[in-house]
């Protein structure tokens, strides 16, 4: 340290530069990105175009539930550089928790092209907008194949209801040829009590005893609790029904008109109450590379990045600019773009009290284990 405090030395003046060097080196980011995402929710070619104009290198996971998320980022040292939780209750809960850096929003060039209203609908679980960014949306509906449901209720059927999964009447008709529920106690239960006409939200441990006794009795004609199979499961005539979110359901019915197999698959909007999901990017605190997180989140602002996207997993994104972009076949699919009708029956999920989050795990885990 002395050595280093000698005043005007040549030797003194090469060490400080090396030391400046030094720094800056440790300071730039190794050409790398860790991205984490939902599965099926980008484009083909979303990830190679940025390592082409970029020169960073992206290591790309998925995952199909917010759940599996949260439990790598509470646990800190995720590796991630970028992930994409749903807003409410999710973001919100990990914002409080302290898991996200705040945006340097000096680095995001194509903020303005969101649409505002997306924006301020956040602001519940990111006030002032500071830590996500919005990508897509979803709303949560029934996946159905429409001739196999024909096949097995008839005429009297009941179309757009919850009833088609939550009266057990209907879902035994259906056990043989195939239900299944997205896996998420955040989902299922606030349909089962939209089906009873309670508050979706609602927070009343009697109403979840009531929820939960719906799903018991319809309970032996489930087949499966998954977040992400049913695409492929529906596509493939594998499944009759399914609770699932609305892009998934779109590229299900894709898939089989693409495999002109037969199998036909609607998306049938419930005439209750609708959950709707904001998903958001943002980069976890301790992320190893947060400046390309901010250039990759930054280049999917970009108008004709997060199209593609839209027009490859039907998703609608908030990005004003976009919508030109959008295929029109895309744009005016309701199943995609839902209209005012569907849209007022829509609601966020909002965070609920540790006592009523660990009441709701615990009949989740009762319901799924049939005990
Ligand atoms: C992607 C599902 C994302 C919708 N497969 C969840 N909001």
């Amino acid at each position: 340290m002395a050595g280093l405090m000698r005043p005007c030395s040549v030797g003194w003046l090469v060490l400080a530069f090396a030391d400046l060097l030094g720094a800056a080196a440790a300071g730039a980011e190794e050409a790398q990105l860790n991205v984490y995402n939902w599965s099926d929710y980008i484009a083909h070619d979303t990830i190679p175009k940025f390592v082409a104009e970029t020169g960073i290198k992206v290591a790309y996971d998925v995952y199909d539930s917010n759940e599996v998320l949260e439990a790598k980022l509470l646990s800190g040292r995720s590796g991630y550089d970028v992930v994409v939780p749903s807003a409410s209750p999710f973001m919100a809960r990990q914002i409080a928790a302290g898991v996200y850096r705040v945006l340097d929003r000096g680095k995001l060039s194509n903020w303005k092209n969101l649409d505002p209203r997306i924006l301020e609908m956040v602001t519940a679980s990111d006030p002032r907008n500071t830590h996500g960014v919005p990508y897509l949306w979803s709303f949560t509906g029934i996946g159905a194949n429409e001739t196999q449901l024909r096949a097995a209720l008839g005429e009297g059927e009941p179309g757009d209801s919850l009833a088609l999964i939550f009266d057990p009447a209907v879902a035994a008709k259906l056990a043989s040829c195939g239900i299944s529920l997205l896996d998420t106690p955040q989902e299922v239960f606030p349909a089962a009590l939209a089906y009873l006409g309670l508050d979706p939200l609602s927070r009343d441990l009697a109403d979840l005893d009531n929820a939960l006794a719906v799903l018991e009795k319809v309970r032996p004609y489930i087949r499966k609790f998954h977040s992400s199979q049913y695409i492929n499961d529906l596509a493939n005539g594998d499944l009759c029904l399914a609770l699932g979110y609305s892009g998934d359901v779109v590229q299900a019915r894709d898939r089989a008109r693409e495999a002109g197999n037969e199998v036909h698959i609607g998306f049938r909007v419930p005439k209750e109450r609708v959950q709707m999901a904001v998903d958001m990017l943002g980069i976890p605190a301790d992320a190893p590379h947060p400046d390309n997180a901010l250039r990759f989140i930054d280049y999917v602002l970009r108008p004709a990045v997060i199209a593609e996207i839209t027009n490859t997993v039907a998703y609608p994104n908030p990005n004003l600019l976009a919508t030109a972009l959008v295929k029109p076949a895309i744009r005016d699919d309701q199943a995609v773009y839902p209209g005012d009708d569907t849209r007022r029956r829509f609601y966020l999920d909002l965070p609920a009290s540790p006592d009523y989050e660990r009441a709701r795990t615990r009949a989740w885990t009762r319901l799924k284990s049939g005990r």
